[in-house]
C-alpha cells in the first residue's frame, strides 16, 4: 500500500447541506466541486453579486444558493458544514454561533483533503512560502514526479480533485488563515521556514498567530515528516514536540543531519551520508533568505527519493517568481530591486540583509499593525535615505524617528522620484515596504508591476 495515503473516508456529500463562505478563488472552486457530488450549497459572500466574479452568478445558475451581500445565520445554523475561504475570519458573529451550537466548520484545504489520493506537502512560514512551494514542485516535476504547487500560492486545493491520482505530489502552500480550519489535513511532510509578526490586524498577538502556523503538524504521525529551520527560536522551540521524523536546516551551524553549508556549497546529510553539495554560484535566486529556501525544497525532494544531483539542476533552472526581490535594472550605476512581496517586517529585513549598505528604502502602504521599529538596527547600518509613502507612512515616520534623511510621499511615482534623486553612486533602490498594498493596489502584484513599469521608464 502507498505510505502516503490517509486512511479516510471522506463523508458523502450527496444530498448534504454545505454552506461555503466567500465567493472568491477558493469559494467558487469548493462549491464547484460540492455541486459536482450533487451536495446542496448555499454559497455566500458579505459582497453583492456586481462586486464578484461571473463565476458566482454561473454557480447560481448551476443550482448553488446564492447569499450575497451579507450572510444568512439560518443558514449557517442548518448546515450540515461550513466550509470557510482563508479570507474570513472564523470568530465573525454567524460562523462563532454555528460553531457554538455544533455545526462543524472548516477550511477549503480541509475539504479538499478529504477527497485527494495523492501525497500532500505543506509548505508553511512567514516569509519564503511561496518561492519554496514553486521551487520544490519545480524540482520534483524537473525529475519527473507529477507535482503542482497550490494553495495559498493561487491556485485552491480543490481544483485539484479532478486530475487527481495516487503519485500525484501536492506541494500545499498553507497560509495561518488556512491552518486555523483544518481538522484531519495531514501533509506527508511538512515544512515551517521562520517565523515572525504578521497578520496582526487578524490575530490578538504574534502567539496566536504563530500557534495557527503551528497546526500544519498537528496531524502528522511517526510516519511523516517536518522540516524545521534550525536558525529560527521560534520554529526551533517546537522540534521535541512533534511526532513526525524531524528534518532541520541551517545556514549558521554545520549539521549531522539535515541541510546546512560546507564550503560555500549547500549539503544534505542523511543517516550518516553526506550527498553532494550544489554550489551557492549555481543557485539563480538573489539573497541569503533564499539560500534558506532552497535547503528546505532539497531536504523535501531527498525525502520524495530525487537524488541530489538531479534536484540540484532543477534549482539551477528555476526562475524565480516575481516580485519577490527581482532586480528590474541598473541606471547610472544605481541597481532597482522589486520586493513588492516583502509585506512585513521579517521579510523586509531579510530584504535589507541581501544588500552591505547604501540602500534607499521605500516602506509603506497599508499597516497590519506589527511595530516597524524592529527594523531600526539594520536600516541604520545599511539605509542611506528612507521614503515612506501611502496610508502608513507617519505610523512608520513616528515609530522610526528621524533616524535618518527620510521623504515622506503618496503615491509610487513621487516614491520613485524621491529614491532616484536621494541614491548614492553605487547603491540600491529598494522597494520592500513592509506592508500590505491594499491602501493604493489590488495587491502585491499590482504595486510590485507598478513599480516596475515606471522604473523601466526611467529616462537615461
Ligand atoms: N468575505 C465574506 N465574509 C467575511 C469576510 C470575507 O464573505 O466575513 C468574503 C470576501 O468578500 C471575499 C471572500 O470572502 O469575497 C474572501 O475570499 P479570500 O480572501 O479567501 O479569497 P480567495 O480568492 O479565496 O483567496 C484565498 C487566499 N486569500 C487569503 O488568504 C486572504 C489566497 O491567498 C489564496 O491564493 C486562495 O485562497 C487560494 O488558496 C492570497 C493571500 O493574500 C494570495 N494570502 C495571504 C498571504 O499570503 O499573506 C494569507
Ligand atoms: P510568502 O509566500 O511566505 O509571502 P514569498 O516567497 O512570496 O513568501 O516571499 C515573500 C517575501 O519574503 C520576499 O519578497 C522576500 O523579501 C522574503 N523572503 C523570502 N524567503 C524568505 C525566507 N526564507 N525568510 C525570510 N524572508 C523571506
Amino acid at each position: 500500500m502507498n505510505p502516503h495515503l490517509r486512511p479516510l473516508t471522506p463523508p458523502k456529500l450527496a444530498g448534504s447541506r454545505v454552506v461555503v463562505v466567500g465567493g472568491a478563488r477558493s469559494g467558487v472552486a469548493l462549491t464547484r466541486f460540492l455541486l459536482s457530488r450533487q451536495a446542496s450549497v448555499v454559497l455566500t459572500d458579505t459582497r453583492p453579486a456586481t462586486a464578484l466574479g461571473p463565476e458566482v452568478a454561473a454557480l447560481g445558475r448551476e443550482g448553488a444558493t446564492l447569499q450575497l451581500g451579507g450572510h444568512d445565520e439560518a443558514s449557517f445554523l442548518q448546515a450540515d458544514f461550513i466550509a470557510v475561504s482563508p479570507g474570513v475570519p472564523l470568530g465573525i458573529p454567524p460562523l462563532a454561533r454555528a460553531k457554538r451550537q455544533g455545526v462543524r466548520v472548516v477550511a477549503e484545504v480541509e475539504v479538499a483533503s478529504w477527497f485527494l489520493k495523492g501525497i500532500l506537502i505543506g509548505i508553511t512560514g512567514t516569509n519564503g512560502k511561496s518561492t519554496t512551494t514553486a521551487l520544490t514542485a519545480h524540482i520534483l516535476a524537473h525529475a519527473g514526479l507529477k507535482a503542482t504547487a497550490c494553495g495559498n500560492i493561487g491556485t485552491p486545493l480543490t481544483d485539484l480533485i479532478a486530475r487527481d491520482a495516487p503519485d500525484h505530489y501536492y506541494v500545499v502552500e498553507l497560509s495561518s488563515f488556512q491552518l486555523e480550519g483544518i481538522e484531519t489535513f495531514r501533509p506527508w511532510i511538512a515544512a515551517l521556514l521562520n517565523l515572525s509578526p504578521d497578520h496582526q490586524d487578524r490575530y490578538s498577538d504574534p502567539l496566536a498567530y504563530y500557534q495557527a502556523k503551528c497546526r500544519v503538524f498537528v496531524n502528522q504521525g511517526a510516519a511523516d515528516h517536518a522540516i524545521l529551520n534550525r536558525d529560527d527560536a521560534e520554529v526551533w522551540g517546537l522540534a521535541s514536540t512533534l511526532r513526525a521524523r524531524m528534518h532541520a536546516f541551517s545556514r549558521t551551524l554545520d549539521l549531522p543531519e539535515g541541510a546546512c553549508l560546507k564550503d560555500r556549497s549547500i549539503v544534505v546529510r542523511r543517516q550518516g551520508r553526506e550527498l553532494r553539495g550544489v554550489p551557492l554560484e549555481t543557485v539563480p535566486l538573489f539573497g541569503a533568505h533564499n539560500v534558506e529556501n532552497v535547503m528546505a525544497a532539497l531536504l523535501i525532494a531527498d525525502l520524495c527519493g530525487v537524488p541530489l544531483p538531479k534536484a540540484a539542476q532543477g534549482v539551477g533552472a528555476f526562475k524565480g517568481l516575481p516580485h519577490r526581490l527581482e532586480k528590474v535594472r541598473d541606471l547610472h550605476g544605481v541597481a532597482y530591486f522589486n520586493d513588492s512581496k516583502a509585506t512585513n517586517v521579517g521579510a523586509t529585513a531579510k530584504s535589507l540583509l541581501s544588500f552591505p549598505g547604501k540602500v534607499v528604502l521605500i516602506l509603506g502602504g497599508k499597516d497590519k499593525g506589527g511595530s516597524f521599529a524592529e527594523l531600526l538596527p539594520l536600516i541604520r547600518e545599511r539605509v542611506a535615505h528612507l521614503v515612506l509613502m501611502g496610508q502608513a507612512r507617519e505610523t512608520i515616520a513616528a515609530q522610526l524617528g528621524p533616524v535618518l534623511p527620510t521623504t515622506l510621499v503618496a503615491t509610487m511615482a513621487e516614491a520613485i522620484e524621491a529614491a532616484r534623486a536621494a541614491a548614492p553612486p553605487g547603491g540600491v533602490v529598494l522597494l520592500a515596504p513592509a506592508c500590505a498594498s491594499f491602501d493604493q493596489y489590488s495587491g502585491f502584484e499590482a504595486r510590485g508591476e507598478d513599480f516596475r513599469r515606471r522604473v523601466l521608464a526611467l529616462k537615461e
